[in-house]
């Protein structure tokens, strides 16, 4: 029943104090030195090469090393059966609220445009107004959004949020599927996207969206990178549809050098560090999955591998 760590050797060192704390005296592997693979009962993944999952003859859940699961679920070799556990970690949730009232508040504050002007030289005021007279919509009403809304509304603003079944949530104004979300572009004067990577969410935030939004909304992508298109997000801040963009995630990972996101004046790259998995906290959840498991327990937060999420 031994559990294998596959990751990035940065990831392994990183790791390998707070695993080995969690599971004193268990059979632990360490990508890339796996040993037997028979032995192996599960696995904690990130970016698992295709194939390695299925070569794990007896191989009984996988949990992913992130919130995501997309890096898994792309594997065509996948073996069909096997649970997969996404991570929901109250720490990490916290990082990415930090994060979306940080980049909130910079579009909010007109903070891009502040730059611009300094790099000038240029004192100048902008009108203000205050976060209540802010709309704010959320794609991806899940664990994130949901956290974030209420950071957000504790703040003061106002906030919407949609998903895929348009879930009540209370205190928020709520949209649901394909036929809800012209409802929630209309009023978002900042969008924040914290969706699932999914077939249906491939290519969500493009032109035909940025058109929807109130002209010269602000834009947050801490989802992933593939669902922006991104000629249309140039065309759109080109166009003042959109006055600014932060990015967090994207297409190709590191950003190649050279890509124009990096020196746009009106878009803020982060190295997709809104919220990282944290091995102190995450270590302890891995641990409570597996030992509701062994003892015929439900588990938490198994995905769905039809809904891809
Ligand atoms: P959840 O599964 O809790 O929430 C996903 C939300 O997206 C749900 O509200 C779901 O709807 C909605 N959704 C899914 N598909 C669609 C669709 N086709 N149309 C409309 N809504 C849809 O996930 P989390 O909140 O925990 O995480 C969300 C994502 O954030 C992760 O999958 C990952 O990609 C990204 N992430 C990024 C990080 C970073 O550092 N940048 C860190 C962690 C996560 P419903 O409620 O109806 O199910
Ligand atoms: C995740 C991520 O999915 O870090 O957890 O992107």
């Amino acid at each position: 029943m031994a559990i294998l760590f596959q990751s990035t050797p940065a990831s392994v060192a990183r790791w390998r104090p707070f695993l080995t704390a969690a599971w004193p005296g268990r059979d632990l592997r360490f990508w890339p030195e796996i040993g037997d693979k028979p032995a192996i009962s599960y696995a904690l993944a990130w970016h698992p090469a295709p194939g390695l999952l299925a070569s794990l003859p007896n191989l009984r859940l996988i949990l992913s090393l992130g919130a995501g699961v997309d890096h898994i679920l792309r594997d065509p070799l996948l073996p069909l059966g096997v649970p997969i556990v996404r991570l929901v970690d109250p720490y990490m949730t916290q990082a990415m609220s930090e994060y979306v009232a940080l980049q909130v508040l910079r579009l909010h504050r007109q903070d891009f445009a502040y730059r611009a002007q300094q790099a000038m030289g240029e004192w100048r005021e902008l009108t203000q107004n205050n976060a209540a007279e802010r709309t704010v919509g959320i794609l991806g009403f899940g664990q994130l959004g949901q956290d974030a809304a209420r950071l957000l509304k504790a703040i003061g603003f106002d906030v919407a949020g949609w998903s895929r079944s348009g879930r009540t949530v209370p205190g928020f104004v709520t949209f649901g599927g394909v036929a809800g979300l012209d409802a929630l572009l209309r009023r978002s004067e900042i969008l924040v996207s914290l969706l699932p990577m999914t077939p249906e969410t491939e290519g969500v935030l493009n032109a035909d969206l940025f058109a929807r939004l109130p002209r010269g909304a602000g834009l947050v992508n801490a989802g992933r990178g593939r669902q922006l298109v991104e000629v249309d997000l140039l065309a759109a801040l080109d166009s003042g549809q959109l006055s600014a963009a932060v990015l967090d995630v994207f297409r190709d990972e590191p950003l190649p050098p050279g890509h124009l996101f990096w020196r746009h004046p009106r878009i803020i790259v982060t190295p997709h560090v809104a919220a990282e998995t944290h091995p102190p906290t995450a270590s302890a959840i891995y641990a409570q999955a597996i030992a509701d498991f062994e003892a015929g327990r439900p588990v938490a937060n198994v995905i769905d591998p039809q809904r891809g999420y």
